[in-house]
């Protein structure tokens, strides 16, 4: 098969071979690690089909089956397989292969991070450690023996149970480890390094120990606390909320510093981008502490929800992903906000997975095509398949979707399945039928609801009439919360309607007056419901409805409404109702993070979304016409609520977390204003926290404030030796709105501190300009584009599932005006004419230029 034949999920069959323990031995060398690889195989079925192992990038020394050697004839090689034909129903298959851990950048298989070694095998990573069957329905028992130098490498880490170690000579050592739960290969890892450790145990409701161990970069140490108590929430949330227990008697976690995405689950040894790991308050945002509880939290839930029950075949990937991030937002929702944690996942969700749904790459939760599956880790499969387990929720109700996962682990337990799998497990113990409900599954694409409403004042009935579409696809079941907020004296009414025709109507009784809809309540599906109300309409929902989330959502619909007005027409002013919408939240009762959220304007992205070939610098002057004219009008106001959430001490409860929240939004209103910007510099030399040190910075670079440079020259004299701060800097410097960006590019690239082998370090420049610079990434002469082509053109040869995931904005071409689609295009076309191209690369250019 080529590199670049796509592969179907309609084409899944089982492979005649199972493999029941793999013992695995490696030679550590940074060039020229040996792997030996020793595998007890059984053909299942008796057929001549020879076997035909995967293996990338692969030095092959010897093959042996029952201890004897095979000379080259007896086997065929290729750049991805080893194939041979065996005639014996059972027996031990012994591969010895050589591999270089330097030379590999794109960081899949076994690569080095700084001076350590470690691993990624998810998803087809395996292939580059050894010839394999590397299909997560192959599950098998892993031993592993790790050899390398005692002082180097003080820790050799495995999964499983450490079951022996001692010296070798010549200041060589080893550990060995044995996992006794059966796995498939991605979930193997393997990590070698000095580290600094921070220790800790739990014990499990049902009275077991678990030693908790984290490992970073000697110096490290603490700033892993938060990891650690994060990480002892997540269990307990999960005994709690799920009944589930950690199953081994050690849990580890690894940080480093190269590393493609968030974070891997690998069984008992999660392997951990640092930045999801560290923090302290000194070099740690608000932000980065959420997002390293939620990490770890999402990684530990996969030991269940994806360890214990695995993918069948990779087009599943939905069934832990989506399952995963539910229940890691489940858990965020408990320690913190539910309302503001259920907002900042809607913002992603609009912003990023619509514009994905309706791209070249669209496709369903559970895809039905791939050319490679690192393309199909994305906001589809993460976060829409998240909104599919969420709608399952609410139509069941939490007591019967939790049956549903009792159910699912007590038919699954140990065994690699289907999403139908989940399905069938949900509806059997639930008793609801899902055959409508699976369409999910199957359609890509944002649904669209339409809505008609009606009112009878002689009968008082209300009818409420709604209609689905999304291209030809059949009507999905959709769960539509709906609250009907009526005169000041009457009470709400909230009801969950079920939407399962192409249109429904539904009467409700007993209102004086027309009441008004809020819909969607807690966002209750993964839709868009294009329905304008009158702006007093929207002001009695952002204060009378009991939906947290629709009061939020009012709001943003309001000021979309005028952003979308000042797009045609920038002379436009605001009207005074407005503006009383705002004084109302700033006066209201609620939280200073709920606040914040609703004086957030949504994003760049979201706005894009939902206008057709959108002129991207004309939206982006509407955004800064509605705040500049917003910051005028309330500057008082702004100030003040400014003033009163500034914290002398620094804490980091909720509390005191909304009220930086707060606080920075109002600073980013008033430096929209010249007669405020000296508010940046006092809060840059005051502030004794991260999260208020970037808000600075970043409003300064928006603002091109006269002492942007002097301030990001005092950051990075302070902060040039932590690299996780330093990515905060390249990412601020690449977001700076002036002309003067593209040299400074230059310049940043040149920077001694940086490179595009490091992930972090590209995303935070080429990203952060990609996606925080709107204004010159579309600039019109181009420039913007060709600076991203020139560094996807390296990031392809050096690693290409960075390249993939930087390269989206462009894909999505077609949202943007006529002239920026020719530009893209053009420049889109230059890129697929690299000789060598990557697979990532490859299959998104193809569907982009189809
Ligand atoms: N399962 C991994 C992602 C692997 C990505 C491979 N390209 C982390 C996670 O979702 O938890
Ligand atoms: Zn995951």
């Amino acid at each position: 098969m080529s590199d670049f034949a796509p592969r179907y999920l309609a084409d899944y069959s089982e492979s005649n071979f199972s493999i029941s323990t793999v013992e695995l031995d490696f030679k550590l060398d940074e060039t020229k690690t040996r792997v030996t690889n020793r595998m007890k195989m059984t053909r299942k079925v008796a057929t001549k089909d020879p076997l035909v192992l995967d293996g990338e990038h692969l030095t092959l020394l010897s093959v042996l089956i029952d201890d004897e050697i095979l000379s080259s004839d007896d086997y065929q090689l290729s750049d991805n397989s080893l194939s041979l034909l065996v005639d014996k129903a059972e027996f031990t298959l012994e591969i010895i292969t050589e591999i270089n851990p330097l030379d590999n950048t794109a960081l899949e298989g076994l690569f080095k991070s700084g001076d350590a070694y470690c691993t990624q095998c998810e998803a087809e990573g395996f292939r580059r450690i050894s010839y394999y069957l590397d299909r997560p329905d192959i599950m098998a028992t892993f031993s592993t023996k790790v050899i390398a130098d005692k002082e180097k490498f003080p820790f050799l880490l495995s999964n499983g149970n450490k079951v022996a170690e001692g010296d070798l000579p010549s200041g060589q050592h080893f550990v060995q480890w044995h996992d006794p739960f059966p796995k498939p290969c991605y979930l193997f890892a393997l990590v070698a390094g000095d580290f600094d450790i921070l220790k800790d145990n739990f014990t499990t409701s049902s009275g077991r120990d678990v030693a908790l161990e984290i490992f970073v970069d000697k110096g490290n140490f603490n700033k892993a606390h938060h990891a650690m108590a994060s990480l002892k929430h997540s269990m307990k949330w999960d005994e709690e909320t799920f009944g589930l227990e950690y199953d081994l008697d050690i849990y580890m976690i690894v940080a480093v510093d190269f590393f493609n995405m968030g974070a891997m689950e690998n069984k008992g040894l999660n392997v951990f981008n640092s930045k999801f790991v560290l923090a302290d308050e000194t070099s740690a945002t608000d932000v980065d502490y959420f997002n390293v509880e939620a990490v770890i939290a999402h990684e530990y839930f996969h030991n269940w929800t994806g360890n214990r029950v695995t993918c069948r075949d990779w087009f599943q990937l939905s069934l832990k992903e989506g399952l995963t991030v539910f229940r890691d937002q489940q858990f965020s929702a408990d320690m913190h906000s539910a309302a503001v944690n259920r907002i900042q996942n809607v913002r992603v969700l609009r912003s990023l997975q619509f514009a994905e749904d309706a791209g070249p790459m669209a496709h369903p939760i559970r895809p039905e095509k791939v050319i490679e599956m690192n393309n199909f880790y994305t906001l589809t499969v993460y976060e829409k398949g998240a909104e599919v387990i969420r709608m399952i929720h609410t139509l069941l109700g939490a007591d019967k979707f939790r049956a549903g996962i009792d159910l699912y682990f007590k038919r699954f337990d140990g065994m690699a399945v289907t999403c139908d799998d989940f399905i069938s497990a949900m509806s059997d113990a639930s008793g609801v039928d899902l055959t409508q409900f699976k369409h999910w599954y199957t359609q890509s694409g944002t649904p669209i609801i339409n809505v008609n409403e009606s009112f009878d004042i002689k009968t008082s009935e209300y009818t409420l009439t709604l209609a689905q579409s999304n291209g030809d696809n059949p009507a999905l079941h959709i769960p539509i919360g709906i609250e009907l907020i009526t005169a000041k004296d009457e009470q709400n009414q909230s009801t969950l309607l079920q939407l399962t025709e192409k249109e429904q109507s539904w009467t409700f009784k007993g209102f004086s007056q027309k009441p008004v809809l809020a819909l969607l309540t807690g966002f209750s599906a993964p839709v868009k419901a294009p329905f304008s109300q009158p702006d007093q309409d929207l002001q009695i929902i952002m204060t009378r409805a009991t939906d947290e989330f629709c009061r939020w959502d009012a709001g943003q619909k309001l000021l979309t409404t005028y952003i979308m007005q000042l797009l045609h027409n920038p002379a436009l002013v605001l009207p005074e109702s407005l503006y009383s919408a705002f004084v109302e939240i700033l006066n209201a009762d609620i939280s200073e993070a709920f606040k914040a959220e609703q004086l957030t304007l949504p994003s760049f992205s979201e706005l894009a979304d939902s206008i057709d070939e959108v002129d991207p610098i004309a939206l982006l002057n509407a955004i800064e016409n509605i705040q500049h004219q917003i910051a005028s009008k309330l500057a008082p106001m702004l100030l003040k609520q400014y003033q009163q959430n500034i914290q002398a001490d620094y804490a980091n409860d909720g509390k005191a977390i909304g009220k930086r929240a707060l606080k920075n939004i109002c600073l980013s209103y008033l430096t929209r204003l010249n007669d405020h910007q000296n508010l940046v510099t006092q809060q840059y030399q005051s502030s004794n926290n991260m999260t208020d040190t970037l808000a600075t910075l970043s409003c300064a670079a928006k603002s091109s404030h006269e002492k942007l440079n002097e301030m990001m020259v005092d950051f990075e004299g302070k902060w040039q030796d932590i690299t996780l701060v330093m990515d905060k800097w390249f990412a601020i410097q690449a977001s700076v709105n002036d002309e003067s960006i593209f040299d400074n590019l230059s310049k940043l690239i040149a920077h001694p501190l940086f490179s595009l082998k490091n992930p972090n370090r590209a995303r935070s420049l080429i990203g952060a300009f990609v996606n925080s610079n709107p204004r010159y990434f579309h600039c019109a002469s181009g420039r913007g584009y060709q600076f991203l082509i020139d560094q996807l053109i390296k990031l392809n040869d050096i690693n290409p599932q960075v390249a993939s995931r930087l390269i989206t904005p462009l894909i999505q071409f077609k949202s943007f005006d006529q002239d920026r689609q020719i530009m893209i295009k053009a420049k889109l076309e230059q890129l697929a004419k690299q000789e060598v191209l990557s697979k990532d690369l490859k299959e998104k250019l193809d569907a982009a230029l189809a």
